[in-house]
């Protein structure tokens, strides 16, 4: 099965991803089925655990969206379990080094090229049949970059052969420059975001960033950044009744 999410990054194109903190297969489905061109399943966040993560890649395989996992951390042995799961792609968090990076990049791909194990039960089902001569090139490898520490290890963090995009994480990129938490930080921090993205995209990688609405995934397309999310379910969910009770509590 194509990456379609990942053809449309590597074209230099931009997609809407979803993000998911519920552990519900159900929401997932709901989430998944908008229209959105990926969909992240957040388990370093979000309330969500293993079998929990399982139930909704599967939810979202009913669909279009490409069901994308983020691991806790950037452990080998979770990242194989998200895509034996039927994750076709990662988006792994605090990667502040090049063997950090080194070691997501080796988890995502089989040998001789990186150490994932064999034994894709759902990454078959998702994928297809020839899911172990394909998933090399599949499988999308996203890392995250939301330090100080990793904007200092930035070009040899980039040049870790085998990714194939950034994320920034602009809530802890904005702590670890001693701001406060949120997606719109300012100064040093507004500054690293840019160097970032310019030099991900000069070396031909895609980016994405974590939004907190629509508004905002605009200004960061219009930025150049390609994938994008409004917050996540939860938020939504959140912002949804909040303006439904208001609205009633006014009438
Ligand atoms: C961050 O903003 O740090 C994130 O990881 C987004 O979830
Ligand atoms: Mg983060």
């Amino acid at each position: 099965r194509p990456n379609t999410l990942k053809r449309t990054l590597q074209a230099g194109g931009t997609a809407l991803n979803a993000w998911l903190s519920i552990p519900s297969s159900f929401s997932a489905e709901v989430v998944a089925s908008c229209g959105v061109d990926a969909v992240t399943v957040d388990m370093q966040h979000g309330m969500i655990d293993f079998a929990q993560a399982l139930a909704m890649f599967q939810a979202i395989s009913s669909t279009t969206a490409i069901p994308i996992g983020r691991p806790v951390g950037s452990n080998p042995v979770e990242i194989m379990r998200l895509l034996d799961a039927g994750a076709y792609g990662v988006i792994c968090p605090q990667v502040d080094t090049p063997a950090i990076a080194e070691a997501v990049v080796s988890a995502c791909r089989y040998p001789p090229v990186g150490t994932r194990s064999f034994g894709p039960p759902r990454g078959v089902l998702y994928g297809g049949a020839d899911y172990f001569a394909h998933a090399n090139e599949e499988i999308l490898v996203l890392i995250m970059i939301e330090s100080r520490l990793a904007v200092s290890n930035l070009d040899k963090i980039l040049d870790v052969k085998g990714i194939d995009g950034v994320f920034i994480g602009p809530n802890d990129l904005s702590l670890s420059y001693g701001g406060g938490p949120g997606c719109d930080p300012q100064g040093e921090a507004a500054e690293a975001m840019e160097t970032i993205r310019q030099k991900a995209a000069d070396r031909g990688l895609a980016t994405g960033i974590f939004c907190s609405d629509i508004d905002m995934c605009h200004r960061r397309i219009e930025q150049g950044f390609q994938l994008v999310n409004a917050a996540n379910d939860g938020a939504m969910l959140k912002n949804g009744y909040v303006s439904q009770v208001n609205k009633l509590k006014e009438s």
